[in-house]
């Protein structure tokens, strides 16, 4: 089957043997023992009352597992899963004065590229970071610019690219936890892709902080027989400024755009011979008031068309932001 993602409303987790790892939104009243790296986020679905979800990636066996640099991690020949977790009221104060989480941010990010270069899949695909406080201040800078620094660093110390070629994210506000990152990562690079509408993330100016996020817009993955399309957490952002700030029905339409946009990017590369579009991609919105959600159901409705959408309530990374959104599809690719 190769890649394949699934999203599940019900409490039960599968028992399937080929589950390379997953994720849960919310608090899943009945987990089991996983036997898969899991990743919870530790944030509500909404409408508020919903119950939990859970997604897994599904893949060809055979799969091993294990825990090095305090990653659970999960792998078949071409792809790894891994989670990691790191409290940042653990990490020793750093000699150049960063802060906790700046220091957790780059010692977590230097034990993912530590392993993923030990497992020979060099290549991350996709991440998901997510941290307590995000529009937080301490030491004199926003805790996002902190995580960015941070990430920064750790990827200049593994002498990867800081611009260009470097993964799909999101980052995202929690209410607590530690810092939380999964990563899925290839042996095959991906085709990283940016947005004509935005300026790159990777580029954005000083005012957004000492240190640029490191992530591509969307990213076209090929696992065996798959063309994956990961579109990065994407907002109400035109060039590089938030717009409509106050306006969660606006902001939802020009993410919208944001991300058709980012579709169309996909569909010049793509290979399949199937073209993305909004409605066949499944999309996850991170809604940072929750009184907000009916409204960001009933903008994105008519582009839905039945596609499947997960809301949560979450802070985004932006203070003025009010809903960012991901997105996601796999195709199969004709054989050759
Ligand atoms: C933005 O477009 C919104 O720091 O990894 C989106 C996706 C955002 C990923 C990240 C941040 C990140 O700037 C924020």
């Amino acid at each position: 089957m190769s890649l394949q993602h699934t999203i599940s409303r019900a409490s039960a987790a599968p028992a399937n043997g080929e589950v390379l790892g997953g994720m849960s939104i919310g608090e899943p009243k009945d987990l089991g023992p996983m036997a898969w790296p899991h990743q919870p986020l530790r944030a509500p679905v909404l409408p508020a009352g919903a119950p939990a979800v859970h997604e897994h990636w599904r893949v060809d066996g055979p799969l091993r597992q294990g825990r090095d640099e305090g990653i659970h991690w999960c792998r078949n020949a071409e792809l790894l899963y891994g989670v990691i977790e790191l409290d940042e009221a653990e990490q020793a104060p750093t000699a150049g004065g960063g802060s906790p989480l700046q220091a957790a941010s780059r010692v977590l990010y230097e034990r993912l590229f530590r392993l993923l270069r030990a497992q020979g899949t060099p290549h991350l695909w996709r991440v998901w970071n997510y941290m307590a406080d995000i529009n937080g201040e301490s030491h004199g800078l926003e805790r996002y610019r902190q995580f960015n620094l941070g990430r920064y660093e750790a990827f200049v110390h593994a002498q990867r690219e800081t611009g260009g070629q470097v993964p799909a994210a999101c980052a995202i506000g929690v209410a607590g936890g530690p810092l939380s990152v999964a990563f899925l990562a290839g042996r095959s690079p991906v085709v990283p892709l940016e947005n004509p509408r935005q300026v790159s993330a990777w580029r954005y100016p000083s005012q957004y902080g000492p240190r640029a996020p490191t992530f591509s817009r969307a990213a076209l993955a090929y696992p065996r027989g798959r063309e994956a399309l990961f579109v990065s957490g994407t907002a109400s952002i035109v060039g590089h400024a938030t717009v409509h700030p106050g306006d969660v029905a606006a902001q939802c339409e020009e993410t919208a755009r944001n991300i058709e946009c980012l579709v169309q990017e996909a569909n010049r590369v793509a290979r399949s011979g199937r073209p993305f579009s909004f409605n066949g991609l499944s999309h996850r919105a991170y809604v940072r008031h929750a009184a907000d959600v009916d409204t960001v159901q009933r903008t994105l409705q008519p582009l839905l068309r039945g596609a499947s959408l997960v809301c949560v309530q979450a802070d985004i990374c932006r203070a003025d932001l009010l809903v960012e959104i991901e997105s996601q599809a796999i195709h199969p690719l004709g054989s050759p």
